[in-house]
């Protein structure tokens, strides 16, 4: 069924607490935690709690999560004391994504105005 959890997932594991993460926010509907590998000072990543493959059908799906993965993002920036930051949707392996569950990357802690790639 569309938005349940996916045995093969990881960020499906990852919200039900199969695999350790240091999650810095949930709400009822999404979970914000530290990327494994960092590309910035702060790099933060926001997940709904549902299974969808990326942001554009969690929007279809659920547009009140995805909103809300954006109100997220801005809350969790401030609570990192980030006056400036970067939000990245990687959809489709080509653009880099490479965990196939909606998440939205929060950038920041370092100058980010070199360019978008
Ligand atoms: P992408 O947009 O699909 O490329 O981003 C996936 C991110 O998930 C990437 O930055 C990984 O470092 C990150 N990640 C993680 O934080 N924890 C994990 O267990 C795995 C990936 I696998």
């Amino acid at each position: 069924m569309v938005g349940e959890p996916q045995a093969d997932c990881v960020f499906c594991k990852i919200v039900s607490g199969d695999i350790p993460a240091t999650v810095v926010r949930e709400t009822e509907r999404t979970l914000t935690f530290r990327d494994i590998s960092p590309q910035a000072p702060t790099h933060l990543l926001v997940v709904p709690r549902t299974h969808h493959a990326d942001a554009a059908e969690l929007a279809a799906a659920e547009p009140g999560t995805a909103a809300e993965l954006l109100t997220e993002a801005g809350a969790a920036a401030a609570g990192e004391g980030l006056a400036a930051y970067r939000l990245i949707f990687n959809t489709g392996a080509e653009a880099g994504q490479t965990v196939f569950h909606a998440h939205v990357h929060v950038l920041g802690g370092k100058p980010l105005t070199e360019g978008l790639v």
